[in-house]
């Protein structure tokens, strides 16, 4: 019997399999053996002989008995736990499942610490959730449950959805059980809020659920949103209340969390686009690929925060959880991604329940990590804080070990401060040439730190799908706060919406703001504009000095702000940074961005392997909502 194991990116303590190996093993707490004779265990062995933590060694006793010795580096010698050591083995044996991707999410270190989620409450806000699942039953916060779809208690997915239940598993499933797979936050509690479903839902039931149990929810997870790729689906004007009230009033005035799923329509959808991720109150996320890559249906999103890995069919998928007391072995999705996220967030509310919403943002920022993820598309940028940010991935990976470090003496962030610029009119004609525009932002504004900013714009254009926008800051740094949408030809007369991107966090805003509005084909216009900036007049990191620990080699000089550092070598022009990549320049970003515009040729259609839920809400506009694969 082999069932769903260990967790992405990190070295489970979970496992369930193949019992019939114990007898060959002898083992220690950091040492055990496996056999060498069987080619299903050898990609294992070969990611464990790279890997810092792990030494391979191999003992011929004799020729039918060619063994491993693997010994964990992070572990004492030789203290004795039988059983630690024999979940660690059958680990061993099983076949790769969510387990050992590189580079880790840190989530094993964030739990070696002692963080398992214990105290923090998660609402799942989906198609349903099997409370009675054998893998989740013992972190579900009985008597909080609600169905909105049926106006129940019970959030059981009559119909048989399974999506919910998955994303459960990937947050809170049981630990060492034999079973499944082991959550993020194996010991928090989640109640499951139905909400999605075949007959349609309404902004009321949306914003009932992100409201749900408001006084005893800290996270609210969502991984779902409009559909991909045609319209700009704003919320509803319930859902706004709701999402300002959650972090005005939630968890005692600190803020609901709210993540989000960054949504999975590829290169023909950007996540501006999508009213949830573009909120500032949501923490979007997509989804990395096991190959370091974006997964293939990640979106543009000058909006999302960061990634974690989310499955993909190309390289692995994800486990977790499903319907019927059962375990799945094919997830991908950016639904996948955000209960990961999830996860990590309540590890680090464990670590510090005094963290507000915007604690936990700038936890993100400052701890994400760029590491060498690449794409051919776009180009990581070094922002005017010194911090790498990308087009897709946002400031990077997560980083639970760091997030629950910081998390544990973080002193809260100054009160939030907000300047809206004065309207521009330039009533421009675009075409596929493309036009700019800009507005000065001078001392009259008080913010020194920048964190979310928006453009409020209003433009015509006959084919809205043709729309590109591009955000250059005083410190250079671009936002993609809209790229080519390949199949929107919906003609916007007065359109009005609103962008949102978090890749200027930490700069400073004085200066010109530019932006480039292109439009490829079919002509449009654009109106008026204006910027609306988010962030503290103070800095909100005063304790964090990144080039206090000498970072740089010698002859080299640290300038630092709080998100990251660049190493300047004096006698040349050489750079490097806190992520060890030298600065991409803007120019470069330009161009891969004029690529992907142009490269319509090879995109792979996305197969929605999961569920397919298409929903029209029957309040108001005529719009419909998918849960995110
Ligand atoms: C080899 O490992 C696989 C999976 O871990 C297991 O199913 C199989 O029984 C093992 N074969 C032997 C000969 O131990
Ligand atoms: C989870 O963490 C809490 C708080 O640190 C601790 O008391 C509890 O023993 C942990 N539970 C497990 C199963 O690790
Ligand atoms: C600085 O750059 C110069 C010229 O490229 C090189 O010779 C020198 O080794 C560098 N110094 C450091 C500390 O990297
Ligand atoms: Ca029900
Ligand atoms: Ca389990
Ligand atoms: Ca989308
Ligand atoms: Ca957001």
């Amino acid at each position: 019997m082999i069932r769903c194991l260990l967790y992405v990116g990190v070295i489970s303590t979970q496992t369930c399999l193949h019992v019939h190996c114990d007898d060959q093993i002898h083992h220690y707490t950091n040492q055990f053996v496996v056999s060498c004779n069987n080619e299903s265990s050898d990609d294992i062995i070969a990611e464990w002989a790279l890997s810092e933590k792990f030494r391979v060694e191999k003992l011929t006793i004799s020729d039918q008995d060619c063994l491993y010795l693997v010994t964990d580096m992070s572990k004492p010698n030789n203290t004795r736990s039988i059983e630690r050591d024999t979940t660690t083995i059958k680990k061993l044996m099983a076949p790769r499942k969510n387990g050992a991707l590189a580079p880790s999410m840190k989530i094993q270190e964030a739990w070696n610490l002692g963080y398992n989620g214990s105290g923090v409450t998660i609402a799942v806000v989906d198609d349903g959730v099997e409370i009675t699942h054998t893998d989740l039953d013992a972190n579900m916060y009985s008597g909080y449950h609600f169905d909105y779809v049926d106006y129940d208690t019970n959030p059981d997915p009559a119909d048989g959805n399974d999506h919910g239940t998955m994303c459960t598993g990937l947050i809170a499933a049981k630990a060492n059980n034999n079973e499944c797979v082991v959550g993020v936050a194996y010991r928090a509690q989640v109640i499951g809020v139905r909400l999605l479903t075949w007959s349609g839902i309404t902004d009321l039931m949306e914003s009932q659920s992100l409201s749900h149990q408001r006084s005893i929810v800290d996270i609210y997870s969502n991984s779902w949103g409009p559909p991909d790729g045609s319209g700009y689906s704003d919320t509803g004007s319930l859902v706004k209340a709701a999402l300002r009230s959650g972090i005005t009033s939630g968890r005692s005035g600190k803020g609901s969390i709210f993540t989000w799923a960054a949504g999975n329509g590829q290169k023909d959808d950007n996540c501006n686009a999508d009213g949830y991720v573009n909120s500032i109150y949501t923490i979007g996320v997509t989804s990395l690929d096991s190959t370091s890559i974006p997964a293939f249906y990640s979106e543009v999103c000058a909006a999302a925060m960061a990634t974690t890995y989310g499955g993909t069919s190309t390289s692995r998928y994800l486990y977790s959880t499903a319907y019927k007391r059962s375990c799945a072995n094919n997830l991908q999705g950016t639904s996948f991604s955000t209960p990961v996220a999830s996860g990590i967030i309540a590890l680090s509310l464990q670590a510090n329940p005094n963290l507000n919403w915007r604690d936990v943002q700038h936890l993100i920022v400052l701890t994400s990590k760029q590491y060498n993820l690449t794409d051919s598309n776009y180009s990581w940028q070094l922002n005017g804080a010194k911090k790498y940010v990308h087009p897709i991935l946002g400031f990077g990976l997560m980083d639970a070990e760091d997030m629950v470090k910081y998390a544990s003496t973080w002193k809260q962030v100054p009160s939030q401060v907000s300047f809206q610029s004065s309207k521009n009119s330039p009533n421009l004609y675009v075409g596929a040439s493309g036009v700019s525009n800009s507005i000065a932002i001078g001392s009259g504004c008080s913010i020194q730190y920048l964190e979310h900013v928006q453009v409020q714009l209003s433009f015509h254009a006959m084919g809205i799908g043709y729309v590109e926008l591009t955000l250059t800051s005083p410190s250079g740094t671009k936002s993609f706060l809209m790229t080519q949408r390949y199949g929107d030809y919906y003609n916007a007369r007065n359109g009005t919406w609103t962008f949102m991107t978090v890749h200027h966090w930490g700069e400073a805003p004085q200066g010109t703001w530019t932006i480039h509005m292109v439009v490829a084909a079919l002509p449009g216009h654009l109106y008026t504009w204006k910027l609306i900036l988010y962030g503290t007049t103070r800095d909100p990191l005063p304790n964090i000095n990144v080039c206090a620990g000498n970072p740089c080699a010698s002859g080299e000089t640290c300038t630092g702000n709080n998100y990251g550092y660049e190493c300047i070598n004096v006698t040349s022009t050489t750079t490097s940074s806190t992520e060890g990549v030298t600065a991409i320049t803007a120019s470069n970003t330009t161009s891969a961005a004029a690529k992907l515009a142009r490269g319509i040729a090879a995109f792979v259609v996305f197969v929605c392997i999961v569920v397919a839920l298409v929903v029209k809400r029957s309040v108001g506009k005529a719009t419909s909502v998918v849960p995110i694969a």
